[in-house]
């Protein structure tokens, strides 16, 4: 074996240490999210805030509501969504689009179907570090055919964030996080790298999946795992069908975390003044005073 061989393998592979199913419950306005990381058996999963496998039909949606202190990042698994906030900004993400929004020192936004039908995607809340939670809000939208995409040996790869199979994305991300969404044909066999100081977790959206060992049970839709300490993760398609899931990883913050909804901060006092800058339109939300969506 030459060493460029030696150094792409897993020397310790991360085991399943957790997992939850993720029940459908309602949020926003008429919507249906399907929450992992976030419920309440999991608060916080360092650095990761929220995940939420959404499920949306007109006139259901996610209407005005703030942000402050995080990234959202928005990945459209069918239909479309109309984004619009008080700075004016607006845009449709459709299916396989991605919207990455740093939230920063605040945004205020809707988050509506723009088409027939029932659209689906997923939505993971980013924490950022104390020091950047203040940032001025930024967007970063890449179209579904844009998105970097390897294919080998039946795995399939689109690179959300981060790299892998040799394809990279374009992302930049201020919490240092990867998002890779794989698809397996029956028989595939995948070993990834991860950082060994991150947190990562797998959610399984299509088929069932052999995880971290090769004799655990298989595991099926809409299941959160949890990764154990190691190298990298490998999973097995054992089935007849198509297995897809996201593979999320991040380095942890290890900030203290005080959130109260959409505002997430690193302490009482200062999500105290988060609720008073909303209220007054100051500090970030001066746009907030007289905006309101343009289909209302
Ligand atoms: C919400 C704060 C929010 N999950 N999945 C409070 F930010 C939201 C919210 C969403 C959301 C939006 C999309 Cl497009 C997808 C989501 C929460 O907008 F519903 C409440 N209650
Ligand atoms: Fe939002």
């Amino acid at each position: 074996m030459t060493d460029a061989q030696v150094s792409c393998e897993i020397s310790e592979p991360r085991m399943v240490t957790r997992k939850f199913l993720a029940r459908p419950q309602h949020e926003g306005v008429g919507a249906i999210v399907r929450r992992s990381i976030g419920r309440f058996e999991l608060r916080y999963f360092d650095p990761f805030l929220a995940l939420d496998e959404f499920s949306v039909t007109a006139p259901a949606g996610f209407p005005d509501h703030p942000h402050r202190g995080f990234e959202t990042v928005t990945y459209m698994l069918q239909g479309s969504m109309t984004h619009e906030d008080f700075e004016g900004q607006k845009g449709i993400i459709g299916p396989g689009d991605v919207q990455w929004m740093t939230a920063g020192r605040g945004i205020v936004h809707s988050e509506m179907p723009a088409s027939q039908g029932t659209q689906k995607g997923l939505q993971l809340w980013i924490n950022l570090s104390s020091k950047q939670k203040m940032i001025e809000p930024k967007y970063q939208e890449i179209s579904g055919k844009d998105i970097a995409e390897a294919t080998e040996d039946g795995i399939n790869v689109r690179v959300i964030a981060g790299e892998a199979l040799g394809a990279k994305s374009p992302i930049y991300t201020r919490t240092p996080t990867m998002y890779l969404d794989f698809t397996l044909k029956p028989g595939a066999h995948l070993q990834q790298p991860i950082p060994t100081s991150w947190n990562a977790f797998v959610y399984v959206l299509e088929g069932e999946g052999v995880f971290g060992i090769p004799q655990s049970s298989p595991v099926t839709t809409h299941h959160l795992l949890l990764l154990g300490h190691g190298d990298g993760v490998e999973a097995w398609n054992r089935s007849t069908k198509p297995l897809r899931f996201i593979l999320v990883g991040g380095e942890p913050l290890g900030e203290p975390v005080v959130q109260l909804g959409p505002f997430v901060m690193n302490t009482q006092e200062e999500i105290d003044r988060t609720i008073y800058d909303f209220d007054n339109c100051i500090n970030g939300f001066e746009k907030a005073r007289h905006w309101r969506r343009s289909d209302f």
